[in-house]
Formats: C-alpha cells, sequence, structure tokens
C-alpha cells in the first residue's frame, strides 16, 4: 500500500526512454552489495525503490559480482569487495572523512563497473543517495567520478516535539510524527524520515523539544500542563526508545535528547541538581552509562537551561561551565556530547546584548565534549538578523551552528520562504575581516562542532505543512555537508527531486523559491533591520504569525522622531561587541549595510538614505514591493497548473493566495503603525492614515 504522505524529493520518477535510460540501466540494473550489515540492508533497501523507480524495472541485487552482464553497480568498502578495491586506491578511501565516499568508474573481468564506496557504511549510505540523486537530476554515470567529505562532523536535527502531547512546538505541520507511548512499535514513517535525513547526510537527531518541562513564565496554562519531555529519562522510556534508535541507526543517524537540567530531582530522587555535588555528579555517571548500555552509540545531551523557564546551574549559584561539565564528564566514557544551547536572555535590557556577554568570558573553560550551541543571531530566528558576535570570538571553544528550518519568524509554512538563500548569507559572513578572516562556514569543521537545525516534521502529507517548506530540510542538510555550495545548486537538485526535470517547470519553481525570502523580509519588517514584528502566540506553543504592535515598543525603538535601536557606541554598545572592523561598520550609519540599518540606530523619519529616500519612505517603499513581489510569485506559480501533479499544485497555489492577502494586511498594519508616529505620508499617497 502507498504511504498517504509525501515521498518530497526521493520521488525517483522513471527515467523516459532514451540514451540516458540505456546507459543507467547498461550500469545499474545489476547491482552488487556484498556483506550484510544493518545499514548495508539500508543501502539495498535504497537501491531498489530507487533504481526500480528511475529504471522502470526492478534491478537486481546481488551477493556475488554477477558475469554475464554488460555492466553493473558495486556498492561497498574495498575491503569488503574485491571489485571495489580494483577501481580506487584503497589508502585513499581509508582517508577520507567519517561518511566520506566516491563514485567512480572501474572495470572487473572485462566488465565495466560503477561503484560506490567508503571506508564505512554510512559513507555507503550516503554514496548511494548520492547516486540516485544523480540519476534522479538526470546527470550522467557514465564518467562520473564523486568525491565527497562532510565539511561539519555533526550534523543534527533538533526537534521540539512534545513527547506524550503529540505536538511540535513550532511545528506547522500538524501533529508530531513520534509516538513516545506506543514505542517501541515502529511507524514506517520513521523509516521514510531517515531516509529523508540520510538523503541529505544529516547524522544526528534529538528527538524531543529542548523545553522539557513546562517554562515558567507559562505556568497555569493548560496547554502546558503535560509538557513533560523530561521523563525520557526515566529508565521505561529509555527502553522504549531503543527500537527507534537502532532503526535510525541503519541510517547512520545517532539518537540525541533534550534534557532537563533538574533531572537529578525529577527522574531520580536526589534533593538537588546542583552540578558541583558530588551526588549530582555520581546520578549523572549512573544515567548515562544505563543509556549507553540501552544505546550504545547515543549522541549525546542537548541542553536548553537558565532560560525562558527551563532550570540551569543558575538555580544552584553556578553556572554554563559548572552544568555542561558535569554532564559532559558523564558521557565522556562513552564518546558523547553536551550541546549546551546559548539562548539565553532576560537578565540585560536589550536581549541582543546578553548572549556573547554570558558565554565569551568562559571561552576556553568547557569540557573537550561540550559544543557551545549558537543561534545564528543575537535575537531569535528573525528575517534577517545580524550575525552573532559570539561566533570567531570563542576560539578555545567547540560551536555548533542553530538555523531553524521550520518558518517561526517566516511565515510559519503559511508563507512561502526559503531559508536557504539566508544560511548562504550567515556562512559565507566574515567574522572577523580584519582579524583572523574566517568566515562562519569556516568555524563548522573540526571534531567537536557542528550544525543544528531546527525544525521537525509533522503528520501533514506534505511533511512540513507547505510542500515548498520542504526545500528547507532538504538545504539545511545540503549546506551542513558543505557550506561551499551555491543556493542555485541546492534550488536546482531539490526542485529536480521534487518537480521533475522539465527545464520550464525547474526555471519557473527555482525563480519562485529564490523570490520568497526578499519578500518576506520585506513586507512583514520594512526591510532595514526591524525586529520581532510579529506576535507568534501568547500561550507559547501556540503558533500565530501576525503583525503584533504588543511586541513592537521594546524592539523597534519608536518615537515621533524616529525609529531604531541604537546598539552603538552611543547606545548600549552591542556593535562594540564586535571584532573592530565590524564594530566600525555597523557604528556609523553611514556604513552600516543598509538592512541593518535600524538595528543599529535609531535614526530621523526624514534622514536620508544613500539613494536619497528617507527612511520613513523606504519602509513604506519596501512593505508595498514585499506584497507586489508575492503576488508575483503567486502569478508565476498560478503558470504552473497542469504541468505538475494537480494536488500539490493546488496546494501551493492556495498557500500562495493566502499570504498574498495575509501580506497585505502586514503591510498595512505596519505602514499605518509607521505613519501614526511619523506623521509624515508616503510620497506616492498610498499611506495616509485614512
Ligand atoms: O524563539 C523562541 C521560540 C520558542 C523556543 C525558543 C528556544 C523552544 O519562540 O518556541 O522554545 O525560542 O529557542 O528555546
Amino acid at each position: 500500500m502507498q504511504p498517504d504522505y509525501d515521498d518530497c524529493w526521493l520521488r525517483y520518477d522513471e527515467v523516459p526512454e532514451g540514451d540516458l535510460r540505456a546507459s543507467y540501466r547498461r550500469l545499474c540494473t545489476h547491482a552488487y552489495v556484498a556483506e550484510e550489515s544493518r545499514e548495508l540492508g539500508a543501502v539495498r533497501e535504497e537501491l531498489r525503490r530507487g533504481l526500480g523507480g528511475m529504471l522502470g524495472r526492478d534491478p537486481h541485487l546481488w551477493q556475488h559480482p554477477p558475469r554475464t552482464v554488460d555492466g553493473f553497480l558495486a556498492v561497498g568498502t574495498p575491503g569488503d569487495m574485491d571489485v571495489v578495491a580494483q577501481a580506487v586506491d584503497e589508502a585513499e578511501i581509508a582517508d577520507l572523512d567519517k561518511g566520506g565516499y566516491v563514485i567512480t568508474t572501474g572495470e572487473w573481468e572485462g566488465i565495466d563497473t560503477l561503484v560506490v564506496t567508503a571506508s564505512s557504511d554510512r559513507g555507503l549510505v550516503y554514496g548511494t543517495f548520492h547516486l540516485l540523486r544523480l540519476m534522479a537530476t538526470r546527470e550522467s554515470i557514465e564518467d562520473v567520478h564523486v568525491e565527497e567529505e562532510p565539511a561539519s562532523p555533526d550534523r543534527l536535527i533538533n526537534h521540539w516535539d512534545n513527547p506524550f502531547r503529540g505536538s511540535m512546538e513550532r511545528g506547522y505541520a500538524g501533529q508530531s510524527i513520534f509516538d513516545f507511548e506506543t514505542l517501541p512499535d515502529l511507524r514506517e514513517r520513521y523509516r521514510d524520515y531517515a531516509r529523508l535525513l540520510a538523503s541529505v547526510g544529516i547524522n544526528g537527531v534529538v528527538l524531543n523539544n529542548v523545553n522539557t518541562q513546562i517554562p515558567g513564565r507559562e505556568e497555569g496554562n493548560e496547554a502546558m500542563e503535560q509538557l513533560e519531555g523530561w521523563r525520557l529519562l526515566e529508565t521505561r522510556y529509555l527502553e522504549k526508545l531503543t527500537g527507534l534508535a537502532s532503526l535510525f541507526r541503519r541510517y547512520g543517524i545517532e539518537t540525541y535528547l533534550s534534557i532537563n537540567f533538574g533531572a537529578p530531582e525529577k527522574v531520580g530522587d536526589l534533593d538537588t541538581s546542583d552540578p558541583n555535588d558530588p551526588e549530582v555528579e555520581q546520578w549523572w555517571a549512573e544515567k548515562a552509562e544505563e543509556v549507553y548500555d540501552l544505546i550504545p552509540d547515543f549522541g549525546g545531551f542537548l541542553v536548553k537551561a537558565d532560560s525562558e523557564g527551563q532550570p540551569g546551574p543558575y538555580n544552584y549559584d553556578a553556572d554554563h561551565v559548572d552544568g555542561a561539565n558535569v554532564l559532559a564528564r558523564a558521557l565522556e566514557p562513552h564518546g558523547g556530547r553536551v550541546w549546551w544551547r546559548a539562548f539565553v536572555y532576560g537578565s540585560h535590557k536589550d536581549r541582543a546584548v546578553q548572549q556573547y556577554d554570558t558565554f565569551e568570558p568562559l571561552d576556553g573553560d568547557f569540557h573537550d565534549n561540550v559544543t557551545v550551541q549558537v543561534k545564528n543571531g543575537p535575537i531569535d530566528f528573525q528575517p534577517r538578523e545580524p550575525i552573532s558576535p559570539v561566533f570567531g570570538q570563542m576560539p578555545e571553544t567547540d560551536l555548533g551552528l542553530e538555523l531553524q528550518i521550520t518558518g517561526e519568524y517566516t511565515g510559519q509554512h503559511v508563507h512561502a520562504c526559503y531559508h536557504v538563500p539566508m544560511w548562504k548569507e550567515v556562512l559565507e559572513f566574515d567574522t572577523d575581516p580584519e582579524g583572523h578572516g574566517k568566515k562562519v562556514k569556516d568555524l563548522f569543521t573540526d571534531e567537536g562542532t557542528g550544525m543544528a537545525g531546527v525544525g521537525g516534521p509533522g503528520e501533514d502529507r506534505s511533511w512540513t505543512g507547505h510542500y515548498l517548506a520542504q526545500a528547507n530540510l532538504y538545504g539545511y542538510g545540503r549546506l551542513a555537508w558543505d557550506p561551499d555550495l551555491e543556493t542555485a545548486d541546492i534550488t536546482d537538485e531539490w526542485v529536480k527531486g521534487t518537480f521533475g526535470t522539465d527545464p520550464d517547470v525547474v526555471e519557473t519553481v527555482t525563480e519562485i523559491m529564490h523570490g520568497t525570502w526578499p519578500a518576506v523580509i520585506d513586507y512583514s519588517t520594512g526591510g532595514i533591520g526591524l525586529m520581532h514584528m510579529m506576535y507568534n502566540g501568547s500561550a507559547y506553543l501556540e503558533n500565530h504569525y501576525d503583525p503584533g504592535p504588543e511586541e513592537w515598543p521594546g524592539y523597534t525603538g519608536i518615537t515621533e522622531e524616529g525609529i531604531g535601536k541604537d546598539r552603538n557606541s552611543k547606545g548600549n554598545g552591542y556593535a562594540q561587541q564586535y571584532p573592530e572592523a565590524l564594530a566600525e561598520l555597523y557604528d556609523d550609519p553611514e556604513s552600516c549595510p543598509e538592512e541593518l540599518l535600524l538595528f543599529f540606530h535609531h535614526l530621523p523619519w526624514d534622514h536620508e538614505l544613500d539613494d536619497g529616500r528617507t527612511v520613513v519612505q523606504t519602509l513604506y517603499d519596501n512593505l508595498y514591493a514585499g506584497v507586489e513581489e508575492t503576488q508575483r510569485l503567486r502569478d508565476e506559480w498560478r503558470t504552473l497548473e497542469g504541468e505538475i501533479d494537480d494536488e500539490r499544485w493546488r496546494h501551493v497555489a492556495e498557500r500562495f493566495d493566502e499570504q498574498v492577502e495575509h501580506a497585505g494586511v502586514w503591510r498595512d498594519r505596519l505602514s499605518e503603525y509607521f505613519y501614526d508616529h511619523a506623521g509624515i505620508p508616503d510620497e506616492q499617497g498610498r499611506v495616509d492614515g485614512d
């Protein structure tokens, strides 16, 4: 029976008659996969699906080299398979980074071979998906030579899944796919999810929300009452997780858990969780031991501590280093890591300032197996933010880059918003142009560093609530694997895998994808650096994406005279947290990049920008331009009717209609708000307070 959910980019549509199909059939109808390991079971299964779909016939899977054929595919390590050893240099393969692989051609006893090889089973899984991607994008495989290694050693997904509630924080795609109560029973969908993740190289899954208990500020809110992800550390739940962990293992994916810092009291029966208490230390060591007995390749713990009502070391007069290190010592004997989040705010008047202030002084003090996980910007996944000043300035600490796959502030999957161009901007950012010159992407290549993408799928047929949002999951994985990839290349792969290779369809969908992010920034913020223009749920778990005037006063710095926040040397000094060249750049409104201008500066409404337009006029213009662009994208999408399947076409078309309408609401609310304070009408007569 066909599952009632989408295949995303793993559709494996049949290759039409022609040379390409003949070539694929010649080299891939017969596939030799030697040793039986669990991961190779995943390889076989994927070959069966992928080749079966694209070749239009079932492939023959062999346990030894086939002899009476024109050519065949061989997947295995050089050590396991002579056929492979003959095609590659064994030492070169052994030298590949963990998860690396080679796809190349060779010959065995006069027969042409296509070889996928690696030194680990995980590499073979990735290599297999890569080969299938080449075929899905209709590339030639006759003279193929690919050598790949992941840039970041750890490429995680952070699920904000609320166990036992079936909900996802900031999920936007229906209920969670995970059912922790019915584990160890496994759903088909878990496996298909593992396939999607492995196909883009993700190697770790944090199963539950970083909010593992009711955030303090939400007490009494019924929706929150059952937030008890902390329970997953209880023995009975750990036991349930083993099957799921072994399913993920088949795809090279390690399992992680978000833990509650108060677990020694909540899960255990201690009367403190003080990280400096020897009994607490002992409790964590024993808990880690128990976890690893059940899940030998367990990845580690993710921790949100002293943030938004979650407990942490501050409750015990200790600091982040004490907190992270006690967990790190417990995990160390088993090879596990602590991912300690740097998302803290509340004690400073401006949250932008707090993170660097809190963490930079701790540089060098964290244990070797601690990764400090930092969101890309200092605020919170806004449509566009400056880069967190922590990056590049904690050289003695392993850092992780946290990106949001899910669209919390970019339309909550009712709006289309492609995040890859935004992430590219983040990754290509030079954190110290006149100093060490490291770009953000250079910071996540050493052991212990990595990337964490927030966003889990839901029960929705599309997995992500909006078919076009699948591209963000895809693109996150691809960039975590190789941050040098260009946006256009990622889009091209994704569109072809998802909507087929018809050149007109590819061109239209690509163009639409690339237009979405700038449009969202324009209509939902005015495009020159305002933050938090949205109300996104009074109850913490609720999702709403509306303009939120109640949030604005603190974030916009709006007055009758002007708008923006002085996060500069005249103001709270945030700009000075950056290395000198950047601090200077941001400190002067003349040199500050226009797209971040009001983030760093409070400016008079009639202050002129480079092109001679005033601040207020630029805001009006951008709001209008964002809506017009969204209309254009909607119209473009409409041209695809009949060119792709009706179901996905209609779903996206309807969402675009909503987006256009909604964008208009944003434009009107924001422009009225600006006008109400500035009292300056729009030069084009669109905004005048009537
Ligand atoms: O942006 C906020 C979100 C919360 C989230 C928090 C965090 C998990 O609105 O939903 O809580 O960030 O990153 O911890």
